[in-house]
């Protein structure tokens, strides 16, 4: 049980962010500045919530979430560590391992000179979390709430062994009509279809989303942007230190199974993940470091 008000004691910032208990018993720190405004679980040091002031939500959360100790929560930017997707090899081991799903550490908060609210996590591994991943590895989360979102992924080897990590932010991005969206900047890369048994293809043109789509873009290091003509909008992803780029929508048949989507769920979000996946996966020497680093903002769209 987290002590809420030793937290707000320690890292509180009056008027700015706010320790308190979430749906679901899960903690969160509520933010709200001059230039936007987000919500935060302790859990996953998972963004639920984000919006520059006086615009729409950018990030999109499920109205059917569940938020439940120890499970991963439907939208947001969930983080997946120290893999992406299934385990390459012990199959009952979580999907998109285990960093989503265990409480972080608050271990800063301030105010920057901009105004924006920058939070801390760390990730200690626990005994469950050692079973699985029996690396000396430090995790940390920061995060940048203003009228851009910043979030850097610090991955630490301080083992005496090199480690290989998969990692991913994987977010849920909110759009009013996923069939009126493009998506740019992945002209010309090489992709696995994962929606055709992992075939390796070329993308052609812009990306629309007209059915389930699960794409793994490899050797990306590319900005992509969200073209969304229905909220008039276009959200900029740029990003360093991930090579690949996924993205995802269940569309109807497969929200419905999952069942945390909500009544066509599908429809108002797509996942523009910033990755290290499948062949780009991440070997980082002892003493190393790795950063995935992503920045998000939006401009209008005439
Ligand atoms: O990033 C796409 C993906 O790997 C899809 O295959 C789908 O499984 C999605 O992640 C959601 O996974 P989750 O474990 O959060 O339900």
């Amino acid at each position: 049980m987290t002590d809420l008000s030793a937290l707000n004691a320690r890292f509180g910032l009056s008027g700015q962010a706010v320790f308190k208990q979430g749906s679901g018993g899960l903690d969160v720190v509520e933010v709200a500045n001059s230039r936007g405004s987000a919500t935060v679980a302790l859990q996953g040091a998972q963004v639920l919530t984000w919006a520059p002031r006086g615009l729409p939500p950018v990030i999109w959360l499920s109205r059917a979430a569940k938020f439940v100790p120890g499970k991963s929560i439907r939208g947001g930017v969930p983080v997946c560590w120290p893999w992406f997707g299934p385990h390459a090899t012990v199959a009952t081991l979580p999907a998109h391992g285990f960093a989503r799903t265990v409480p972080w550490e608050v271990i800063g908060a301030q105010t920057l000179a901009d105004g924006a609210t920058r939070l801390d996590f760390r990730l200690v591994l626990n005994e469950a979390a050692r079973a699985q991943w029996p690396h000396a590895t430090l995790l940390e989360c920061h995060i940048t709430v203003g009228t851009a979102l910043e979030i850097d992924l610090v991955t630490r080897n301080a083992d005496r062994s090199a480690i290989t990590i998969g990692d991913a932010l994987h977010t849920y991005f909110e759009v009013s009509d996923i069939r009126q969206v493009t998506i740019r900047g992945l002209e010309g890369c090489p992709y696995l279809d994962k929606m055709d048994a992992g075939k390796r293809k070329q993308q052609a043109g812009p990306v629309t989303i007209g059915a389930e789509t699960d794409r793994i873009y490899l050797d990306t290091g590319a900005d992509c942007l969200i073209d969304d003509p229905g909220l008039k909008r276009r959200i900029r992803i740029r990003k360093r230190g991930s090579h690949s780029t996924v993205v995802w929508n269940p569309w109807i048949e497969k929200s419905v199974k999952m069942g945390d989507f909500g009544e066509d769920g599908y429809l108002n979000m797509v996942c523009v993940e910033s990755a290290n996946a499948a062949d780009d996966v991440v070997t980082i020497a002892p003493g190393g470091e790795h950063h995935l680093w992503v920045r998000y903002e939006t401009e209008p769209m005439n």
